[in-house]
Order: C-alpha cells, then sequence, then structure tokens
C-alpha cells in the first residue's frame, strides 16, 4: 500500500512511502526547543511547551501509520545541569502532557512506558507517569516510549553491575554472557533497536542516546526546530528511510 505525501505543484513531482517498508521503531532526539523561543524572544520554557504540541501530532502520525515504537529522548542525565527554573518546569510537562492527552492516548490504544532512572524524578512527576503506564498497559497500538532522565552510558554500566551481581548470585554464568543476554538487561530489554534516528534543530551528534541500540540504525539529521517539526517533515523522514539500502554491516 502507498500513501502519497506530497505534490509539487509546478513540477507535478509526488512523493510516496511504501507503508510496507516503514521503520518499526522510530527514536527522536527532540531538539531546538529553546532556540524555537529565542527566535521568538520568549523564555526556553515557552519553546518546551510547544514542543509538547509536537509530541502529540506526531505520536497521532506513528500511530496512524502502523509504527510500532516510538522512543522520544525527553530529558538526560546531562539536563539536571540546566537553570533549575527551567528544570522544575520540564518536570511539570509530563504531567501536563497526560492530564491534556491521555485519553487521546487511549482513544488511540497508544501504550506508554519510560526508560531511564526515574527514582530521581519529583514524585507528583513519577505518580503522573506511573498512573499513565498503567492505564494503558493493555493497548497494542503504538508504544509510545520515554527516555527520561535517560544516558546511554549509564544504562551500560547500570546493566554490568546488574550482571555482576547475577553472576555473583549464580543466576548467569560468563559463558552465556552474549550480545543477546546484554540487551536483556538494558532499560529496552523487551523492544526492538531503533529502524531510525532523528534529530532535530541541526545538530548531528548523539549525545547520549541509545548507544548501545542505534549500532545498525540509519540516521536523519534536519534543521527544523522541535516545535516546527510537523506530519511533513516526519514523512519526509520516512521517505528518505525507506530509499536507503540497509546492510546491517554485510553485502
Ligand atoms: C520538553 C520537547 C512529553 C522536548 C517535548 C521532562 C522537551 C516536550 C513528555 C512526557 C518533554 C514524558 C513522560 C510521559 C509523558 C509525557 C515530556 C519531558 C519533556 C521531560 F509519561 N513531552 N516532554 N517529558 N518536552
Amino acid at each position: 500500500m502507498k500513501l502519497p505525501f506530497f505534490k509539487n505543484e509546478q513540477t507535478e513531482q509526488t512523493k510516496t512511502v511504501e507503508l510496507a517498508n516503514l521503520p518499526e521503531h522510530v527514536a527522536i532526539i527532540m531538539d531546538g526547543n529553546g532556540r524555537w523561543a529565542k527566535k521568538r524572544r520568549l523564555p526556553r520554557i515557552a519553546g518546551h511547551k510547544e514542543g509538547m504540541n509536537t509530541v502529540r501530532d506526531i505520536t497521532k502520525v506513528a500511530s496512524k501509520l502502523n509504527i510500532k515504537i516510538l522512543t522520544l529522548y525527553a530529558f538526560s542525565t546531562e539536563n539536571w545541569k540546566r537553570p533549575t527554573t527551567e528544570v522544575d518546569y520540564l518536570m511539570k510537562i509530563p504531567k501536563l502532557f497526560l492530564n491534556k492527552y491521555l485519553p487521546e492516548l487511549m482513544d488511540n490504544n497508544v501504550k506508554v512506558s519510560v526508560i531511564g532512572d526515574l527514582n530521581q524524578i519529583p514524585v507528583f512527576t513519577q505518580d503522573a507517569v506511573a498512573h499513565a503506564i498503567e492505564k494503558t498497559k493493555h493497548n497494542d497500538g503504538l508504544l509510545l516510549n520515554f527516555a527520561f532522565n535517560y544516558g546511554g552510558r549509564n544504562e551500560i554500566i547500570r546493566a554490568i553491575k546488574q550482571i555482576i551481581s547475577d553472576v555473583d548470585g549464580k543466576q548467569l554464568s560468563v559463558d552465556s554472557l552474549d550480545e543477546q543476554c546484554f540487551s536483556k538487561y538494558l532499560y529496552t530489554n523487551n523492544i526492538c533497536d531503533p529502524d531510525l534516528l532523528i534529530r532535530t534543530s541541526g545538530e548531528q551528534r548523539l549525545s547520549n542516546f541509545l548507544l548501545w541500540q542505534l549500532a545498525y540504525t540509519e540516521f536523519w539529521f534536519t534543521d527544523v526546530l522541535w516545535p516546527d517539526f510537523n506530519q511533513a517533515t516526519f514523512m519526509e523522514a520516512l521517505y528518505d528511510y525507506e530509499k536507503r539500502i540497509r546492510r546491517y554491516g554485510g553485502v
């Protein structure tokens, strides 16, 4: 099944994505919220608030396209270094987002999940997230996975500590440790690796996101700022993804 999504009126060129070739798992680094606000002489938090609406829009599109998993980098372990007022506002966003959109997520059969260390975040935020996870746990449509207080290196160290503890406790033998076994110790234990990574706002680096999981992922970058990112930009990414031949290091 083909889905046309773009038509240039001058050249009559149309762009189409083949629904069968869509990525199963899309990961996104939602960058450029502060810059979006600055351009408008607004405080950075206004950009984060606007970015929340983009999360809603892209979740809706991904869900309609039958994409299986959407992993969004919402807050990194490094983001604690930002000014307190900004961090305080960011910690309110999950609750704001869920108060506004949880009914719609339910309607769209979306299942919410989180990767990262939730112990370090305020209890009211933990509660809001836990409530959404519980409420959506039987949904079997899109898995909307937020990386929240997440860091890739931290995730790997945490896995190693758990592995050592399991070896000590004789639940695991060193010989049986391989890539597949190791990946079970990561936050992402039951979900496949991302097929496509999108980063908005022109930066082209990983910023400690999903270090292990992105080994074979296709990367797609755009200068568009996250609050300006929309269905059209998302379709463009999916269109480019389909054109790439994926070899997994083979021939
Ligand atoms: C701000 C742009 C949704 C990026 C998007 C504090 C930065 C809006 C959530 C969210 C954030 C997280 C968990 C959950 C439901 C929603 C979110 C943060 C930041 C981290 F269960 N947007 N969003 N969380 N921003």
